[in-house]
């Protein structure tokens, strides 16, 4: 008999003691409260559980609730009975993870990523989910674990945020009809949104009014890119998570189809963050030809090279998709 890949998972969860729960680099608030949840879950079924991050809480996410449950990987390897990779979809995002762990018996991949590399004993992806949160509600809801007040917040600041409060293509009937049964079970819509999307540091907003004095535009418009430099870092004094969600300044401009972020870091990679508002360009696509990947709506890239070679290629390929792209 085959059961199905929740009740499967809830085996492997019942079935042994020791777990790891994994999330990928540059963390984002899906990533984040779903570690949180499989942590909280793990716990009430008297589990022994490390929640590890490659960059650990980010400042931005430190008001969910049980956040200080996530940790930065310790520099001694251990070794795990489970596990479990959420909301990343290669080995690679998993960082200095990777090294920390001595053994596991059994890898749990869930995720919603399209480009999921399929890397775990048991793989449960699900494109057509939102957010890995609707995955780990299922998950929970499946096994009958229980949705504590707690959980709630996290799972629908999960949904919140990958879905952009509801607005992205993303957002299915489905994806209402969860975060219902979230404010339910004792979400706070008000108070979340205002700590998730009403709360931001000075310096992130410095960072965009120095980042959107050099945006530009091409294709009628039609494309608009703004790059995010180290000096802008250093004026503004934003940090690394700050970045996140600026990308949809220049997205929603509203002759923009595809907005684009660059930004350059340390190692001669140029960060690229795509952002579609077509449903006849696949920005997953566009980043597939520089080895990134994503979903339809967003993705994104790491690429080698010189800031300008780097823009110049990656216009071109998006320009090369806004002039191809079927008319309707
Ligand atoms: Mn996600």
């Amino acid at each position: 008999m085959n059961l199905p890949i929740t009740n499967q998972i809830g085996d492997i969860f019942r079935g042994h003691q020791t777990f790891l729960v994994a999330g990928h680099v540059r963390p984002d608030g899906d990533v984040l409260a779903c570690q949180i949840v499989l942590g909280l879950t793990l716990q009430a079924l008297g589990k022994t559980v490390e929640v590890w991050n490659p960059d650990g809480m980010s400042r931005k996410y430190s008001f969910l609730p049980h956040a200080d449950l996530v940790r930065r990987p310790p520099s001694q390897a251990r070794a795990f009975d489970v596990v479990i990779a959420v909301d990343t979809a290669t080995q690679d995002r998993l960082g200095s993870i990777r090294d920390r762990i001595a053994s596991q018996k059994v890898l749990v991949n869930v995720d919603h990523h399209t480009s999921n590399g399929r890397f775990g004993d048991i793989n449960w992806i699900e494109p057509t989910a939102a957010a890995s949160g609707e995955l780990v509600h299922q998950l929970l809801c499946d096994n009958r674990w229980p949705i504590t007040p707690a959980i709630a917040a996290n799972l629908f600041i999960a949904i919140a945020t990958d879905t952009g409060s509801f607005q992205y293509s993303n957002t299915t009937p489905q994806t209402l009809r969860i975060a219902a049964e979230l404010i339910e079970a004792g979400a706070n819509v008000a108070e979340l949104s205002r700590q998730c999307f009403g709360s931001y540091p000075l310096a992130r907003v410095r960072l965009l009014q120095l980042a959107l004095a050099g945006m530009k535009f091409s294709a009628d418009n039609r494309i608009g890119w703004l790059w995010l430099t180290r000096e802008m870092y250093r004026q503004s004094g934003a940090l690394a998570e700050d970045s996140e969600g600026l990308i949809d300044h220049v997205r929603a401009i509203d002759t923009v189809l595809v907005a684009a972020v660059f930004e350059q870091d340390d190692t001669g990679i140029v960060r690229v963050s795509l952002r579609s508002k077509s449903d006849r360009i696949s920005v997953d696509k566009i980043a597939g030809q520089f080895g990134g990947g994503g979903h339809a709506a967003a993705a994104g890239a790491r690429i080698p090279g010189e800031p300008a070679g780097v823009e110049a290629a990656v216009l071109k390929a998006i320009e090369q998709a806004v002039q191809t792209a079927p008319q309707g």
